[in-house]
């Protein structure tokens, strides 16, 4: 298969970066040609949402809706960093396009869960931004350390709603220092990961931008239930190369 990532470190100084903060960010990770795939691809799940069925939408259901993404589920590159992450015991648990055109409101502060009370168990989100984003222009937002609180239960409608309440009397658990929001900007082709317990949030895109390409592939250890997990029963048992392992709950 052809590579969809350039070369990267993945340095115990990123490991220990991820597990800190909670996120790392990989700028320009993709390749040109991923870019290009995935942008087809993206576009072809934005065609198909008019005529979506409920329950079964194209961009939640994303792979199973298209062949170029589900053939990422299990290429080698993506596997790779997700192991890296996770260890070698992995399942997939979605794959669910983000693409936020002009005028998208983006979305409040919140977490997710997954084992929620044993941290032995861990659930990523791996971020394609594939043309990227500007701060205050469908820009990620994130709380360094706020994911070791994994707290599924994070939710405020602005900064100033955070900052008052989830924020307020908690610091960074491994630093002890105040937590801070931190604004993020990507450029194009970057990949970022992130701890499923972290708060974050997400900017409206400005009204004369273009659309924000962007999917994302998930990935955890078995052991629990996923409520994120969007895998249709039929799907599941459908043979992917590569991913005969990593399909089931379990
Ligand atoms: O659209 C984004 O950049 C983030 C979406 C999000 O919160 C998620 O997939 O969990
Ligand atoms: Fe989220």
């Amino acid at each position: 298969m052809e590579p969809i990532f350039h070369n990267y470190q993945f340095t115990d100084r990123v490991r220990n970066q991820l597990d800190w903060d909670g996120h790392y960010m990989f700028p320009n990770l993709l390749t040109q040609t991923a870019c290009q795939n995935l942008t087809q691809a993206l576009v072809h799940i934005e065609s198909l949402i008019p005529t979506a069925v409920s329950g079964h939408e194209p961009n939640r259901f994303a792979a199973e809706y298209n062949d170029y993404l589900e053939s990422l589920i299990s290429h080698p590159d993506l596997l790779k960093l997700a192991r890296r992450a996770l260890g070698e015991d992995i399942r997939y648990d979605h794959c669910v396009t983000l693409n936020r055109s002009a005028n998208n409101q983006g979305i409040g502060w919140h977490s997710h869960e997954y084992s929620d009370d044993d941290s032995s168990l861990g659930f990523i989100r791996i971020f394609f931004y594939v043309n990227g984003f500007q701060v205050n222009d469908g820009g990620l937002k994130v709380v360094p350390g706020s994911h070791l609180y994994r707290d599924s239960k994070i939710r405020a409608k602005n900064d100033e709603d955070l900052e008052a309440n989830w924020m307020t009397g908690n610091s960074h658990p491994m630093t002890g220092e105040e937590l801070k929001i931190e604004t993020l900007s990507a450029p194009t082709g970057t990949v970022i990961l992130m701890w499923t317990h972290a708060a974050h949030g997400v900017t409206s895109r400005k009204p004369d931008s273009d659309t924000r390409w962007t999917v994302v592939y998930a990935y955890r250890n078995p052991g629990r239930q996923s409520r994120a997990r969007w895998i249709s029963p039929a799907y599941e048992r459908k043979t992917i190369p590569g991913a005969e392992s990593l399909m089931g709950l379990h």
